[in-house]
């Protein structure tokens, strides 16, 4: 009994997990005042999003609770200098049950390749929030420049004795009771994360920054390791697009309220039961299933746009009036009509004030451009064939749209469909996207199924063609990881600057056995996880439908195979 009571004193880490991240939130929207009023516009999207989907599906409604919970999902990105600080991040989020997954060399991208090597923290199995986080490879640049920014990162503490402890006390009693947790997350909040605009060593701020390394910059001369991004998830990234643009001034009502009905119409036509679970993560399958098939008419789509347009003439929204760099004229991913990986878009990095505080005391005052503001939309989780397949597509795609960059602005409608046109290969809804073998799902046996296996009525071990016939569920599994090509266009759009090469005798090869020795744990392969997540689920729902005797021993093995691969992590 003691021990029930001593465990339980202990918070759990994902309920701190969601807490870190509500009060990063808070703490960037004070930082930022953009990033904040953005997150307003989106909300406003978000329920008109709701308010026709309520209408599509009978039976949906999402409370305004679930909905900031929703709404509440991030991306956050950080970049640190030396390996000691990264291992100190690896035991911090552990804290919050968030675990590395995968390795990302941003130093061989190409012309786009920077100096530093990553990995994502996030939980496992279901996550919500995930964190980029990157070291600098001091190493990758000639030893007079390497020695000059160790000796400027080794002068900063990041993590105060008293965060150290908290870790330290987490890690032996495998959690934190309130009080202390409360104290991380305000060490994460006032210092780790904490934007300051103080840094150190203004020539060698200048000089990196004109070799071509605001990487390099941005991470040696602060003191912290201050948030570079912290992206929301919308539930229509096209119609945030078009607010945002709309906000800040960039396009007028006419064409917002005209953009934001061919957003909204192709919800009518797009959102089916899978994106409804793809995107409504906490509701439960079994009432999904339960929505009855609405219906939505132009003209209810038309008062939808006319509505949310009208939302964005009050004051709260005049994104214009403050400063800002405005917004990116494409997005990112995939083509509209293929729901996989991430779509991503932003508004430009902008330009904040620093103040420079040199050894002899002497202040310079000046500005750094670095900070930019991320949205994504996730979509459903691609096996290697389908990841290999989209990376062929989005080079044709990108390759089209910059024969004609200006497109996108000159005429939105021509352009999508030439950025779709690469994409046609594939299937444009989950079940034909499995049926191609291009993205993961997670499988269920129904009562249905089950009452049918019992008397003996289930003549096939096609989940597919169970699903039709009610035995089985399924759903995709949600994308919960990086695209290092879209990151190092990231890298490139928010410094306002293309990659570097090394400038050490011989560029270095990094491994991840590196980064795995910096941070003293192992790196998790996010496809092992959705591989492993499918498969158990496979096995499962065969064993209870009786047909696991009904693989083939070449099909058995695959799954055993798979899942022993993920219990292995
Ligand atoms: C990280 C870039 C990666 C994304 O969404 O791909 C990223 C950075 O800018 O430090 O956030
Ligand atoms: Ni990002």
């Amino acid at each position: 009994m003691t021990t029930f009571a001593s465990s339980t004193r202990l918070v759990a880490k994902r309920d701190l997990q969601n807490r870190l991240f509500a009060a990063l939130s808070a703490m960037f929207a004070k930082e930022v005042p953009l990033y904040d009023k953005a997150l307003l516009v989106n909300m406003a999207c978000n329920r008109t999003v709701c308010a026709l989907l309520a209408k599509l599906h009978l039976g949906f409604s999402l409370s305004d609770e679930e909905l900031e919970r929703t709404s509440g999902e991030r991306h956050g990105a950080i970049r640190i200098g030396r390996p000691d600080e990264y291992r100190w991040i690896g035991r911090l989020f552990a804290c919050f049950e968030m675990e590395p997954h995968n390795f990302y060399d941003m130093t061989c991208v190409g012309s786009k390749s920077q100096p530093i090597i990553a990995t994502a923290f996030r939980s496992t199995l279901r996550p919500e929030h995930r964190v980029f986080s990157s070291v600098l490879m001091t190493d990758y640049f000639d030893p007079e420049t390497r020695a000059r920014i160790e000796a400027l990162l080794a002068k900063r503490t990041v993590f105060s004795d008293r965060a150290k402890q908290l870790i330290e006390k987490s890690e032996k009693q495998g959690g934190l009771e309130a009080a202390d947790a409360d104290e991380l997350i305000r060490e994460c909040t006032e210092r780790i994360f904490k934007w300051t605009g103080k840094a150190r060593d203004h020539a060698l701020y200048k000089e990196l920054s004109a070799a071509g390394f605001k990487i390099a910059a941005d991470i040696a001369c602060f003191q912290s390791h201050h948030l570079n991004h912290l992206t929301p998830n919308t539930f229509c990234i096209d119609l945030y697009t078009a607010a945002m643009k709309h906000c800040l001034g960039e396009v007028d009502a006419a064409w917002f309220r005209a953009r934001a009905e061919t957003t909204l119409g192709r919800l009518v036509k797009e959102a089916d039961h899978d994106s409804m679970k793809l995107h409504f993560k906490h509701v439960p399958l079994e009432e999904i299933a339960m929505y009855r098939k609405g219906s939505v008419t132009p003209a209810e789509v038309a008062a939808l746009a006319a509505e949310l347009t009208q939302t964005f003439a009050g004051p709260d929204y005049a994104l214009s009036k403050l400063k800002h760099a405005g917004f990116k004229d494409f997005t990112e991913g995939p083509s509209e009509d293929t729901p996989v990986l991430l779509r991503q878009d932003a508004y430009k990095a902008l330009t904040e004030a620093v103040q420079f505080t040199e050894d002899d005391g002497s202040v310079v005052d000046s500005t750094h451009t670095a900070r930019f503001g991320e949205i994504e939309e996730r979509f459903y989780a691609c096996t290697p064939a389908g990841r290999a397949l989209y990376d062929t597509c989005l080079a044709e795609a990108d390759a089209a749209r910059e024969k004609d960059p200006t497109l996108p602005k000159r005429d939105m409608a021509a352009y999508e469909a030439l950025y779709a046109k690469p994409f046609a290969p594939f299937a444009k809804n989950l079940e034909g996207l499995i049926r191609q073998g291009f993205v993961f799902a997670r499988y269920l046996p129904t009562e249905k199924g089950l009452a049918a296996a019992k008397s003996g009525a289930i003549a096939t071990t096609d989940l597919l063609g169970l699903a039709k016939q009610g035995f089985v569920e399924y759903e995709g599994l949600r994308y919960e990881d990086f695209l290092p090509v879209s990151a190092a266009g990231i890298f490139a759009s928010n410094l306002q600057q293309y990659g570097t090469k090394s400038t050490a005798a011989v560029k270095p090869t990094y491994t991840q056995a590196l980064l795995e020795e910096i941070l003293g744990k192992r790196i998790i392969d996010s496809n092992v996880v959705y591989a492993g997540v499918e498969a158990e689920s496979k096995l499962d729902t065969y064993g209870k439908l009786g047909l696991l005797g009904r693989l083939s021993p070449a099909e058995r093995a695959e799954l055993d195979a798979r899942v022993a691969a993920y219990r292995a992590i």
